[in-house]
Formats: structure tokens, C-alpha cells, sequence
């Protein structure tokens, strides 16, 4: 009975980020429609700070080595999954053979949307193009066929439908950044909005 007492006040999972819930759903966030892509017209540009391109089609990215994150998600609304596992590319893979000296990624979509982040952040393991979730092909609301999945920033940073990285010397806000939103938006520090 006693030790009640110490059990009284709910001790917060340490895999969960302060101010987030545990959802098994997988809600739906989109600033608009989802737009129409289809792997026979898919395509992904990474534009350099100098202006070169390098393209890949859907059979480029089929014909690279994927990988199998099994990852916990983060929304700024509040939400959590733990465990989801996708099936994806690596953006070091991508970014192999892109010579820059840039910092700062832009991140495009089809529709318009865009989100941007530190060129280090899509790197060393921590970001994939992602065309499965459990198992199966990537479902159009959640950003199929192929949406950026980076799980350690909130989950806005993980642009579905996308269509390209603009590689950029000086970092430049996205669509939720502009907003009002944290430039960076780690989780664990709960940089929501600009100024947390
Ligand atoms: N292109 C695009 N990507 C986007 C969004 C969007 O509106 N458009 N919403 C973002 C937000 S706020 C979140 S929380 C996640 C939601 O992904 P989901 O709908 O698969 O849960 O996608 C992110 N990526
Ligand atoms: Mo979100």
C-alpha cells in the first residue's frame, strides 16, 4: 500500500518526448490536398548551391540500397507512435556523389509545400526517402509514393510528396516555419513555435 505513494503521480515514459501522447492511429496532417504523384512520373532533383542538378526516377531509387528504419514519430500537435517501421533510402546514399559546401536544405514538395533544415540533419543515418510504411507502398495521404521521413525533428519536417532538396549556403524557412513555427523543432527540447 505504501508504495502507492510512489506510483501516485505517473512517471513519463522516458522514450517519449515531454508534452506528446501515445497514439496507435496514424492521423492524417496535410496543409492541403494531396496532390496526384504516381512512380511512373516520379522524380527527385537535389539542386546544389551552385545551381547543378542531379535527378533520379523511380527506377534510380528502386535500384539503390534501401533500409528498414523502425522509428518513433513526433507531431507538434501532441501526437507519438513508437515503432513504426518504413522501408526507404538513405539521403547519404543520395548525397553520395553531390559535392557541396552547403549547409542548409530546402525541402520541396508536390503542392508547394516546403520545410527546411540543417544539411546535417538528413545525414549519417538520420533521413530517408521512404516508399513503404509496414509493409506496404507508401499510402498517397501519408505521402506516397515517397516521402522525406526524419524522425528526430517533429514531424513536419518529414515532407510527404516530395519532390526535391535545394542545397543553399544560408538557411531559408519552409511553410510551417514561416508560420510561426521552431525553425529547428527538436522534440526532446519541445521547440514548438519560434522562441520555444
Ligand atoms: N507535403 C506535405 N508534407 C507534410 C505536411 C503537409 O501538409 N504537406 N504536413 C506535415 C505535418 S505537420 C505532419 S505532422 C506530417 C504528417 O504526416 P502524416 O499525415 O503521414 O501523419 O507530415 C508533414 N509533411
Ligand atoms: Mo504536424
Amino acid at each position: 500500500m505504501f508504495s502507492r505513494a510512489f506510483h501516485g503521480r505517473r512517471e513519463q515514459d522516458p522514450a517519449l518526448p515531454p508534452g506528446q501522447y501515445l497514439t496507435e492511429d496514424f492521423p492524417v496532417l496535410s496543409a492541403g490536398p494531396t496532390p496526384p504523384v504516381s512512380t511512373g512520373d516520379w522524380s527527385f532533383t537535389v539542386t546544389t548551391e551552385s545551381g547543378e542538378r542531379h535527378a533520379w526516377t523511380w527506377a534510380d531509387l528502386m535500384a539503390l540500397p534501401a533500409e528498414e528504419p523502425t522509428v518513433d514519430i513526433h507531431c507538434v500537435t501532441r501526437w507519438s507512435k513508437f515503432g513504426t517501421t518504413w522501408r526507404g533510402v538513405s539521403l547519404d546514399v543520395l548525397l553520395e556523389d553531390v559535392e557541396t559546401a552547403a549547409d542548409y536544405v530546402l525541402v520541396h514538395s508536390h503542392g508547394g509545400y516546403t520545410t527546411n533544415l540543417p544539411l546535417e540533419d538528413v545525414l549519417d543515418g538520420k533521413a530517408w526517402l521512404a516508399f513503404e510504411f509496414e509493409g506496404e507502398p507508401l499510402e498517397p495521404v501519408h505521402g506516397g509514393p515517397v516521402r522525406l521521413l526524419v524522425p528526430h525533428l517533429y514531424f513536419w519536417k518529414s515532407a510527404k510528396w516530395i519532390s526535391g532538396l535545394q542545397l543553399m549556403h544560408d538557411d531559408q524557412p519552409g511553410f510551417w516555419e514561416e508560420l510561426g513555427y521552431h525553425n529547428y523543432g527538436d522534440p526532446w527540447r519541445e521547440q514548438r513555435y519560434d522562441g520555444d
